[in-house]
Parts: structure tokens; C-alpha cells; sequence
């Protein structure tokens, strides 16, 4: 733990205090009580308020970086709310994020009562309130897309057992490293203390590019433009949706009205905006990142009027089920976030969102093995139907393929069906 010196040892003190203070004061009236003989009215809000525990894997990366001092001056749980920061790196990460404490600490932010640095998942994530686990391992020269996958599930697989162990109950969970999806999918699976709807995968960046392209386009502010959709992996698949967007209260295709670029060159800038960035700044997205993270939280902690789309575990609306964490539209009314269902679907739209589920299908299936035994994803439509054929055409070699993906009750029924 960083020692925050004598203001870290005050904060404590003080958060130790508060509530009596707090009610001492309202129990004596608005003259009496604190030093000096402030009055009620000079005690700020937040020396009232309980403090907010969020720990950040990954804090000394660049996202990182760019996160921590926004949360620590309040933009992602609000103005008035005190936080305790808890920072989690790989051990070769801690030097980095020393200098990266004490530039905290130099920040001298008023909400800010701790900060502690561990490599210690169980340390990390004990009580948190909100976890963002940006961590993740890089694509490494020569490594096939399956290994970063394994390699990536493996720490998330590890770090969901440690926030069901310690995390506060019913606290939230951000996953920002990539494959976000499929790492939240692998979190959630190993955390069984904890809900599904606790994981959410990271795709507001993703929004919040098209949404700036839309406004762009149509020659408006930003904040004019919402209902902008992404559907499914926070991927090349994705699909940013403008079937339902408005553009200051009217349908952004009655404004845009150029169906070609909605659904031509809109799509493929959204999805390949980030290997975009990369290309003219040497690096991958950062300040963006962070920003469309403090986005989420703080529209599911605090509310908001427009939509969000979030990563969330496929509960069957839209035909997706499989237990992916698919990107869908949420409404977001405080302290929790709901599933926007029932909006009608087109036949391009129903052709992409169906491309991007079969891609976080692969993406499940190549990480099976760090699932426990007992999650039991449920299996897709197309999956059994591929099966049924196979067993119709008694094609042992197509049954034996046609199950390989599927729950592990599924092949060993195949199998005895096959030998008897
Ligand atoms: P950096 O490489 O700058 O930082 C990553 C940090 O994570 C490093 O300090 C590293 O030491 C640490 N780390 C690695 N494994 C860890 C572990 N097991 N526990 C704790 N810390 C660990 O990457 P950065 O640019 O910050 O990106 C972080 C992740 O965000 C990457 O996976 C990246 O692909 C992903 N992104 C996700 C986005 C999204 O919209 N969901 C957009 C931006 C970004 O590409």
C-alpha cells in the first residue's frame, strides 16, 4: 500500500469520524457542532457521503493512465463522492505504478481518501464497489489469435474467482481488456458468488465513435444524437446500428438519409476505428478508452436518459442466447442498468448481428476449457440443428464434429449413442 503520507492518515481518521460528526450535527442543529462553530451548511456533501471503493487492474498502462485521475476527481461516480482507489498490476508493473501513485497523491484531489498498490487480486479487489479490469495480456509477435484468447481467459478465469471471493456484495465489474467480451464471459463463469448482470464488457467506445461520425455527418452537435447501437464483440464484427438512432428528436436516416454510407462505409470506419488510431498515433486508443469507461459506470451509477450499449450476458432476446456476453442496447435508470428489448429488426441488421454472435460463439468455444464443468452455456440453435442432420444422415464422422463444440453432457450422450 502506498502511504498517501499525513493526508492519507487525516483522510482515514476523518472517514473514521464522519458519521458521528454527520449526526452529531444534525441531532444539535443547523449552529452547533463543528469547530469554529461552523454551521450545518459549511459541512460539504461529501464529508457525508460513504466512500466508494474502485479497483483498476492494469492502472500503470496507458488506459490506465488516462483513468485513474478522472475517477479520482469525481467524473465517473459523481462530485460529491468520495473513493478509494485500489490499483492492481503484474509485479514487473509496480514501479510504473509508483510514479503513477505519486503523481496521485501530487493531484491533491479532495475525493480521494486512499490509494493502494498490489499485485494481489484478493488484496485488489477486496470490498471494491466498482472493478475495471483493464489489464490484459498483448498480442505477442507469432501468437495465433486462439493463444491470446487462452492467455487473456486464463487471468480473467483468475481474477473472477477473486472478486467473487472479496469484492462488496453486489458490486459492479467493467471489463475493458481484450477480447473484452469473451474476458467477461470467462469472469462471470468463474465468479459464482456473484450475478451475471455484475459483468458488463466494454463497447461504449465503440458507441461513442459512431455517434461522433453520425453527428459528423449530419453536421450537429454530439449530444443531439443518441440511440446509436452496437451490437455484439467489441471486434471487427461488430455491428453499429442507426435503425433506431435520432438525431435531435427525429430518425437519423430521415436526416442522414444516405443508406449507402449507413450501412456501407459508416459500418467499417466504426469497426476498424481503433487499428485506425493505431496507425496514425503509434499506439492504441487511450484517453478515448478511458473516457467511454468512466461513460458506462457512471451512466449505470448514476443514471442516464439516453441508452447504452453494453456487453451483457445474451439472455435469449433477439434469438441470442448461448451465454455470450453480446453487445445490446440498455436503458440505464440508476444504480442498475436494463436491457432495451423488442425493437424491431431488419434483414441486414439480423445478417449482422448474426455474423458477430457466430464470432463470440468461436471465441467461447476456444475457451471452454477454463469454463467450470457445472457453467452450462446453453447451446446454440444452429449448433443442434447441425447435429439433428448429421444424426438423420448417420454421418458418424459429421456427429462426432457436430458435437465437439457443444457442453460436455452433449458429447458424452454422442458417444454413448454412437458406441451402443
Ligand atoms: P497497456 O499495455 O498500456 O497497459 C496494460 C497494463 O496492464 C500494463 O501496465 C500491464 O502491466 C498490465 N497488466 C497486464 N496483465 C495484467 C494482469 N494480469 N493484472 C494486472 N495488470 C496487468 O494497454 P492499454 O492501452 O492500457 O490497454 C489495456 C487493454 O484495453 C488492452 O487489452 C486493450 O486491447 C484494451 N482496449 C479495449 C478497448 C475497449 O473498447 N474495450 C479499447 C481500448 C483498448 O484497445
Amino acid at each position: 500500500m502506498l502511504a498517501r503520507s499525513a493526508a492519507a492518515v487525516a483522510a482515514a481518521a476523518s472517514a473514521a469520524t464522519r458519521p458521528s460528526m454527520a449526526s452529531t450535527l444534525l441531532r444539535a442543529g443547523p449552529t452547533a457542532g463543528a469547530p469554529g462553530g461552523r454551521s450545518l451548511a459549511a459541512v460539504a456533501k461529501k464529508d457525508l457521503m460513504p466512500p466508494l471503493t474502485v479497483a483498476v487492474t492494469g492502472a500503470a498502462g496507458q488506459i490506465g493512465y488516462a483513468l485513474l485521475m478522472r475517477i479520482a476527481s469525481g467524473e465517473m461516480l459523481g462530485k460529491d463522492q468520495p473513493v478509494r482507489l485500489q490499483l492492481i498490476e503484474t509485479k514487473q508493473g509496480m514501479s510504473p505504478l509508483k510514479g503513477v501513485m505519486m503523481e496521485l497523491e501530487d493531484g491533491a484531489f479532495p475525493l480521494l481518501e486512499s490509494v493502494k498498490g498490489t499485485s494481489d487480486l484478493e488484496e485488489g479487489f477486496g470490498d471494491a464497489n466498482f472493478s475495471l479490469l483493464v489489464g490484459a495480456m498483448p498480442r505477442k509477435q507469432g501468437m495465433e489469435r486462439s493463444d491470446l484468447l487462452s492467455a487473456n481467459a486464463a487471468i480473467f478465469a483468475d481474477q473472477g474467482k477473486a472478486l467473487s471471493a472479496t469484492a462488496a456484495p453486489g458490486s459492479r465489474v467493467l471489463i475493458v481488456g481484450n477480447p473484452a467480451n469473451t474476458n467477461a464471459l470467462v469472469a462471470a463463469a468463474n465468479a459464482p458468488d456473484m450475478l451475471p448482470e455484475q459483468f458488463m464488457a466494454m463497447t461504449r467506445l465503440d458507441q461513442s465513435r459512431a455517434e461522433g461520425m453520425i453527428a459528423g455527418k449530419a453536421g450537429v452537435d454530439v449530444k443531439d444524437v443518441d440511440r446509436v447501437i452496437i451490437w455484439g464483440n467489441h471486434s471487427a464484427t461488430q455491428y453499429p446500428d442507426v435503425s433506431h438512432a435520432r438525431i435531435g428528436g427525429r430518425w437519423a436516416k430521415d436526416v442522414i438519409k444516405d443508406d449507402k454510407w449507413l450501412t456501407g462505409d459508416f459500418v467499417s470506419k466504426v469497426q476498424k476505428r481503433g487499428a485506425e488510431v493505431i496507425a496514425a498515433r503509434g499506439a492504441s486508443s487511450a484517453a478515448s478508452a478511458a473516457s467511454a469507461a468512466i461513460d458506462n459506470i457512471r451512466d449505470v451509477h448514476l443514471g442516464s436518459k439516453k441508452w447504452q450499449s453494453i456487453g451483457v450476458l445474451s439472455d435469449g432476446s433477439y434469438g441470442i442466447g448461448g451465454g455470450l456476453w453480446y453487445s445490446v442496447p440498455c436503458a440505464c435508470p440508476g444504480l442498475h442498468y436494463t436491457r432495451v428489448k423488442g425493437l424491431p429488426v431488419d434483414e441486414y441488421s439480423a445478417s449482422m448481428m448474426n455474423a458477430t454472435e457466430a464470432e463470440l460463439v468461436a471465441e467461447r468455444d476456444a475457451v471452454r476449457h477454463l469454463l467450470p464443468s457445472s457453467y452450462d452455456a446453453g447451446v446454440p440453435l444452429q449448433k443442434l440443428v447441425a447435429l439433428k442432420e448429421a444424426w438423420d444422415a448417420n454421418d458418424k464422422a459429421r456427429i462426432q464434429e457436430a458435437s465437439k463444440s457443444l457442453p460436455a453432457r452433449f458429447q458424452a450422450a454422442v458417444k454413448s449413442a454412437l458406441s451402443s
